[in-house]
């Protein structure tokens, strides 16, 4: 008789296998549990329920198969870096993911030495140490955090890009829980002056970049944020505190906060006129485009997926507004002919983002889909007609508009509108 090519392992081998010699009941030290452990990692596709795992960390890991998991750099390493998009479930960016954008690198902050200066028009200038904001009423909130660059290579009628995936495109986007003081707490402690009207952000980077807010935010839903997802904030995000400004533009969100001067008057720093401005048509241009209007994109299927069957898929993506709450995702399968309300995944939060999911049978013929964000003040995500109406082909920022994958026939899945710009 033919020998079976794949006969199951016998009851011999499987006692001379490290695994088998747990299953017989031989007692082990932990040592010995350790170096197993090992092996068994090394030779995957054991049965996990005949050896000991693992002993407890200091430190947990992601698991082996999760450990590529990485951000996408600038090509020249030192200006940003992207969340990757398409491989987060929820909406929490894990704070090692979380996108970063440094015009000088990240600062070594000692938390104990630094220092926060508020002065200018208020009543009594303070220097608050961390320990000081710390001891201020503490609050925490699910927010996004965008570049107002984000996504701007998909902006040109010229060189609208095919061949980038979630991440590389839109991926100077995360979501994080911060936690920290409401910049009101503190401001009312400094009283602040009559006539004040506007606020200059500094950091204690080598960019010492800084950024002109009005006061009427800063007194709203501004935060000193010294946490992120429970510890305290990543060097990358603005080790020891930031500024954080719920739903506004990433940019404005000074990072390494060692400064805030009260003034009745934007400053007009560099990051405010020869960067993020919005040139328009006609030679105009708009200064001080805080806030991020609505957007969403599908995250998968996305480049370079190659859908392997028509049949059900089910289409999934992010949405978001820095206008409060998104109330409705709308999905295109037939490039944008016709619309279906997506479902919204809860926890659907002011200024975060949220998921949403679609059905879709493909028949297996090329297409388009799309999806339209609408936020609760009735602001629709635009069409790139709409945007490049309204602002012109040239501007570099709050470029918010509908995205699109195309599905070939053979389910390969590309970026863009083709040829139905
Ligand atoms: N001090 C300082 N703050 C800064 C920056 C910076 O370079 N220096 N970059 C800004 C820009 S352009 C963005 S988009 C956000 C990025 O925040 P993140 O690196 O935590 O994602 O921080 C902003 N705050
Ligand atoms: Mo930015």
């Amino acid at each position: 008789m033919a020998k079976k090519a794949n006969p199951p392992l016998s009851r011999r081998a499987w006692i001379t296998t490290t695994s088998g010699v747990i299953a017989a009941g031989l007692i082990k030290t932990q040592v010995d549990a350790v170096k197993i452990a090992a092996q068994e990692a090394a030779t995957p596709a054991q049965d996990p329920t005949k050896v000991p795992g693992r002993l407890t960390s200091e430190l947990g890991q992601r698991a082996p198969a999760e450990q590529p998991l990485r951000l996408v750099r600038s090509p020249n390493l030192s200006s940003s870096s992207r969340t990757p998009l398409q491989d987060l479930y929820g909406i929490i960016t894990p704070a090692d993911l979380h996108f970063e954008r440094h015009h000088a690198g990240i600062p070594n902050i000692v938390q104990e030495e630094h220092e926060l200066l508020i002065h200018g028009m208020v009543e009594r200038p303070m220097v608050f140490k961390m320990a000081d904001l710390k001891r201020y009423p503490q609050t925490s909130r699910i927010r996004f955090v965008e570049c107002s660059g984000n996504g701007g290579g998909a902006y040109n009628r010229d060189r609208m890009p095919t061949e980038v995936t979630p991440q590389s495109l839109d991926g100077l986007l995360s979501t994080s829980e911060w936690t920290g003081v409401l910049l009101s707490t503190i401001l009312r402690e400094v009283g602040i002056r009559n006539g004040a009207s506007w606020i200059l952000a500094e950091g204690s980077d080598a960019a010492v970049m800084s950024r002109s807010v009005p006061l009427e935010k800063a007194m709203d839903d501004a935060m000193l944020a010294y946490g992120q997802n429970g510890e305290a904030i990543r060097p990358e995000q603005g080790y020891p505190v930031r500024l954080l400004l719920p739903g506004w533009e990433g940019n404005a969100q000074v990072k390494w906060l060692r400064r805030i001067e009260v003034t009745d008057r934007p400053t007009m720093t560099r990051e405010e006129t020869s960067k993020y401005t919005d040139p328009l048509k006609g030679g105009r241009a708009r200064q001080f485009s805080f806030v991020m209007d609505a957007k969403s994109l599908i995250t998968f299927p996305a480049f370079p997926y190659q859908l392997p069957d028509r049949g059900w898929w089910e289409i999934k993506g992010l949405a978001w507004s820095g206008r409060g709450k998104i109330t409705r995702v709308d999905v295109s399968t037939d490039g944008g002919s016709s619309w279906t309300p997506a479902e919204l995944q809860g926890p659907i939060l002011s200024k975060s983002t949220v998921r949403f999911r679609h059905l879709w049978d493909w028949d297996g013929r090329e297409t388009h889909i799309l999806s339209r964000a609408v936020d609760e003040t009735g602001y629709v995500q635009p069409t790139v007609h709409q945007l490049w109406d309204a602002r012109g082909e040239r501007t570099s920022y709050h470029q918010n508009h509908q995205r699109a994958w195309k599905i070939a026939s053979d389910g390969a899945v590309t970026f863009g509108l083709g040829d139905l710009v």
